[in-house]
């Protein structure tokens, strides 16, 4: 047996001496060989459905950086799209999705046994880099969280408050809970799916969490999670997931057990001391530094890395940021981030 991967012994429990690290968005626009390799592909979307170039972006950070983990080349957007939903990303504003509504519109999803057809190729991807990827390395596999896809789903596109998934709620009921079952029985599929092909671990984000309040937060975010959770713990026992509720503020005390996710990943709002006692005291934690340190860089940066490093020491830790580094980061605060790292 090799002695196993660092993100795996972390997601196990494990306190480490040095954190393992990588970085959400870790193949992205801030580095120029993903930009030339995008620009190849042509537009985004074939990008993430070509598997030869989606895992060439993968593993450019890999080679560049050496992070401990790669996570797979893909969008929370596709399974929207393998469930019928029309897709198209707009430069420089993102993606618009034909809504869903009505129960007519949630009645024509096709079932969940198609998304397939539409996501080979993924599947296709995580093939190549299990196959790929140094033996040291731990490939993630992802998907959107049910609630974050269903404000795609219901609005068409990204919104400040997610206000038509609220307003759904509120006016159509089982037209909402019927999104948010459909997202969640196909999130179980593909990530099935994913972890077949050779994920070693999945993430589900939920970026937008925040907005959900009081019952809300447990129903839409918490509950779908714990089922997609427990349905891939029972299909692939041992896997580890990590949940990340993004701006869930003091509700991330309790998201271990909530959602029986082995890891919880914290943005940057919550403060790395109180991270350490109400949070990574039920199992390991990852995130928390501010993606601007990527722009900005310097004494800054160091400071912030060494603190959160240090309020974290106690527990089983992934260093990663609070959210994905943006394409204005210089790829040289990158290198700083992870030096210090290794070295605290
Ligand atoms: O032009 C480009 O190259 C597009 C930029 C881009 C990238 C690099 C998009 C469009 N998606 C991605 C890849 C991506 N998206 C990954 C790949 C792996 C990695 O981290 O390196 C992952 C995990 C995601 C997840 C994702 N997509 C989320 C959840 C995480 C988060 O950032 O909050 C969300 C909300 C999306 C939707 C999406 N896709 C792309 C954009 C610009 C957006 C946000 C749109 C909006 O809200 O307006």
């Amino acid at each position: 047996m090799t002695q196993k991967k660092t993100i795996l012994r972390a997601l196990a429990g494990e306190t480490l001496p040095t954190p393992p690290i990588w970085m959400m968005r870790q193949a992205g626009r801030y580095l120029p060989e993903y930009k030339a390799t995008r620009a190849q592909a042509g537009d985004f979307l074939s990008l993430c459905y070509n598997p030869e170039l989606a895992a060439e972006v993968t593993l450019q950070p890999i080679r560049r950086y050496g992070f401990d983990a790669a996570i797979l080349f893909a969008d929370i957007l596709l399974l929207p799209q393998a469930l019928g939903a029309d897709l198209w990303f707009v430069t420089g504003e993102g993606p618009r999705l034909s809504t869903i509504t009505t129960a007519d519109e949630l009645a024509q999803l096709k079932p969940t046994d198609a998304i397939h057809d539409t996501l080979n190729p993924v599947y296709e991807t995580v093939k190549i880099l299990s196959a790929e990827l140094p033996k040291e390395t731990t490939l993630i596999g992802f998907a959107g969280a049910p609630w974050t896809v269903a404000t795609y789903m219901i609005a068409g596109q990204g919104t400040p408050d997610q206000g038509p998934a609220h307003a759904l709620k509120a006016e159509n009921r089982p037209v909402f809970e019927g999104i948010i079952n459909r997202i969640t029985e196909g999130t179980i599929a593909y990530l099935s799916k994913q972890i077949d092909a050779g994920a070693e671990c999945v993430k589900l984000f939920d970026s937008w969490a925040g907005s959900l309040e009081g019952d809300d937060f447990l129903n839409f975010s918490i509950k779908p999670m714990q089922q997609i959770t427990a349905a891939l713990k029972a299909r692939h026992p041992g896997i580890p997931v990590i949940a990340f509720p993004r701006g869930a503020g003091e509700r991330y005390a309790g998201v271990h057990a909530a959602t029986g996710a082995d890891c919880v990943a914290v943005d940057d709002g919550v403060d790395a001391a109180w991270v350490a006692d109400h949070v990574q005291k039920d199992g390991c934690v990852q995130g928390n530094l501010k993606s601007s340190h990527m722009v900005t860089g310097g004494d800054a940066l160091v400071a912030e890395t060494r603190r959160i490093c240090d309020q974290l020491r106690g527990g089983p830790h992934i260093f990663n940021l609070g959210h994905g580094i943006t394409p204005d980061a210089d790829p040289e605060n990158v290198q700083l981030m992870i030096d210090t790292v290794r070295q605290s």
